[in-house]
């Protein structure tokens, strides 16, 4: 007899949405982000939906809103789409995960949302800033820049992860005077996921909706090989599923994203089955809501 998988849990109809968005355009490394949505699809089928830790069974109904049509489209021309299908899947769900591409998908994602800007707080775990110049464009390095331009103002944002020597002093400098608050790899270390995450969601206290950017190339590149940002010397797997589970129990947020997952750099499935963990953790999180 076959287990029941997280998959088995897909259907038409359902309180969580799964919307994904294959956009590659636009990245600083090309590669195969578009991948990402269906090779996530497949690995849920290898996930149990017996929560070990919490004795629960997942029972959540997933609906399945398909991919947006962004298959080659630069950001700037697959922006509207996006924002649309998340617009579209927030307002008839409690909790959308948007399955990128690259991250240049969390832009739109945002404008989705259904509020104003300045309403919306923004997590990131990430290993960057996202803080490129937007003279060429929006791509996949620039969304949190796009953002702020765009008037979400920096203290609705908290960056967690940050590696270093992957960026550069002005996207710290410039975050940083825009009010952004910037939590580093040693800062997790130290202090330990919970702490940081307590920091980061009393800063957003008063935030009407909260969004998070699971950007997956903050995990430790040997355990994340399938990310091509992803560095030695990153964030514990463990540690990310804990933030995941962790975030998605808070009830205003509506959205999480997953980006930057790359299943042609892949070895052993190592990381198409951490983007499936991390599915699972968020839906773990969202069932203790
Ligand atoms: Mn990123």
């Amino acid at each position: 007899m076959s287990w029941k998988s997280i998959a088995d849990l897909i259907g038409a109809d359902g309180e969580v949405a799964i919307l994904g968005a294959p956009m590659e355009a636009g990245s600083v490394t090309p590669g195969r982000c578009d991948l990402a949505p269906e090779t996530v699809r497949a690995a849920l089928r290898r996930m149990s939906t017996y929560d070990l830790e919490t004795r629960r069974e997942i029972g959540t109904a997933l609906a399945d809103l398909g991919d947006v049509a962004v298959r080659g489209l630069s950001p700037a021309d697959g922006f509207g789409a996006i924002r649309d299908a998340v617009a579209g899947a927030v307002r008839g769900h409690a909790l959308t995960l948007l399955l990128g591409g690259n991250n240049a998908v969390t832009r739109p994602a945002a404008h989705g949302l259904g509020v104003p800007l300045d309403r919306v707080g923004l997590i990131t775990l990430d290993a960057h800033f996202d803080m490129r110049e937007t003279d060429g464009g929006p791509m996949n390095g620039n969304p949190i820049r796009c953002l702020l331009e765009d008037g979400l103002p920096g203290w609705n944002v908290c960056q967690i992860g940050l590696a270093p020597f992957a960026n550069t002093a002005k996207m710290h400098r410039d975050a940083e005077g825009a009010g952004i608050g910037v939590f580093t790899l040693a800062d997790c270390a130290a202090r330990g996921i919970d702490a940081v995450l307590d920091e980061a969601l009393g800063r957003l206290a008063h935030k009407e909706v909260l969004m998070v950017d699971f950007d997956i190339d903050v995990i430790d590149r040997a355990q994340l090989p399938g990310a091509p940002g992803a560095r030695p010397g990153g964030m514990p797997a463990a540690m990310f599923f804990a933030a995941a589970r962790r975030l998605a129990a808070e009830r205003r947020v509506r959205l999480v994203d997953l980006t930057e997952l790359d299943p042609s750099l892949d070895v052993g499935n190592l990381s198409a089955l951490a983007a499936a963990r991390w599915a699972c953790e968020i839906l773990a999180g969202y069932s203790s809501r």
